[in-house]
């Protein structure tokens, strides 16, 4: 099946008028790659940042597959499924060839012309401390989180996962240090990390009248308790869910076991606020 449900034929016409619509006035090959500028091999943090853009795609649509975030303006509305329809369609082209056609669809959904792998471009963005500028939406303050406190970074370093491996940890380090200044390096950030798990206990953590609520398909939940450890800090794993699926507004769409995640949840910080 495709995304669509139409006859894959009229489907992929469909999606390659879409696609290519925009290039009928500029060299084919620059329209093809949609890259906002020449990548430069012989620059290794833009070379980093390109591979880490495009696997963002990918990070995406998984972190946020199927959630009810539309009452807040988010304009993703691909989903797993979507993906995959693509990359196991043969008629798209090779695999490299289908996986250009994810990333066109993910630039169309956002309304970008072209992907910006520049590093440069990126840190100025995040260096921008106006609360009218794009990374005051959450961007700044979550690197400033994982260069201080969390060190959550999503790097290429797991040895078996199809996006490439160059946007190592040190990738990550490179961006806390070139943002937010040079002393937030690897030594820093290990120390910060230290503090934290200090502070609030890591896995060892003493809480009490606290859910824990993850979904299955949310790859953050490998961070959480996903099983109870104690019983007044219950943990909540919902099978077939994405980020945070819990906390947005119920739909008719969303699966029992979310349903039920949502009454469960209610009960005991009703059951907690009534002790
Ligand atoms: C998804 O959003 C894009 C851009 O906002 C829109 O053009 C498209 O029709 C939407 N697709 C679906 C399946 O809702
Ligand atoms: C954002 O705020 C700054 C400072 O208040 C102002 O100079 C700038 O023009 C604003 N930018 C936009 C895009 O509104
Ligand atoms: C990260 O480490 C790799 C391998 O040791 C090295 O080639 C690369 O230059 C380093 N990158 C940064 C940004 O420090
Ligand atoms: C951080 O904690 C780990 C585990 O307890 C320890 O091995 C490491 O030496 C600590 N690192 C720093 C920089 O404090
Ligand atoms: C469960 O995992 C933790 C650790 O990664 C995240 O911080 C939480 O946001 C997540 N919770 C939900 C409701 O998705």
């Amino acid at each position: 099946m495709n995304m669509f449900g139409y006859n894959n034929l009229y489907y992929l016409i469909f999606i390659i008028i879409i696609l290519f619509y925009p290039c009928f006035d500029q060299p084919l090959h620059t329209c093809t790659s949609r890259l906002c500028d020449d990548l430069d091999i012989s620059n290794p943090l833009d070379i980093a940042n390109f591979y880490s853009t495009l696997a963002g795609n990918f990070e995406g649509v998984v972190q946020y597959n199927k959630d009810n975030r539309k009452f807040e303006g988010a304009k993703l509305n691909v989903t797993i499924d979507d993906l995959c329809s693509i990359m196991v369609n043969e008629r798209l082209g090779d695999p490299l060839a289908r996986y250009g056609f994810v990333i066109s669809l993910l630039l169309d959904t956002y309304s970008q012309k072209c992907t910006d792998f520049k590093y440069d471009s990126m840190i100025n963005d995040l260096k921008k401390t106006n609360w009218n500028s794009s990374a005051a939406e959450g961007g700044r303050q979550w690197t400033y989180q994982t260069c201080t406190e969390f060190a959550y970074f999503q790097s290429s370093d797991l040895p078996s996962q199809p996006f490439g491996h160059h946007f190592p940890l040190n990738f990550s380090v490179q961006q806390c240090m070139d943002i937010f200044g040079q002393k937030f390096n690897e030594e820093f950030i290990q120390i910060a990390v230290n503090r934290t798990n200090i502070n609030y206990g890591g896995y060892a953590m003493k809480a009490s009248k606290t859910v824990f609520p993850n979904g299955s398909i949310d790859p953050w939940h490998a961070l959480s308790f996903t099983e109870t450890v104690s019983p007044d800090a219950p943990a909540i794993y919902i099978d077939g869910t994405a980020h945070c699926a819990n906390m947005y507004p119920a739909a008719d769409t969303d699966p029992p076991q979310l349903t039920q995640a949502r009454q469960t949840i209610q009960k005991l910080i009703g059951q907690w606020l009534s002790e």
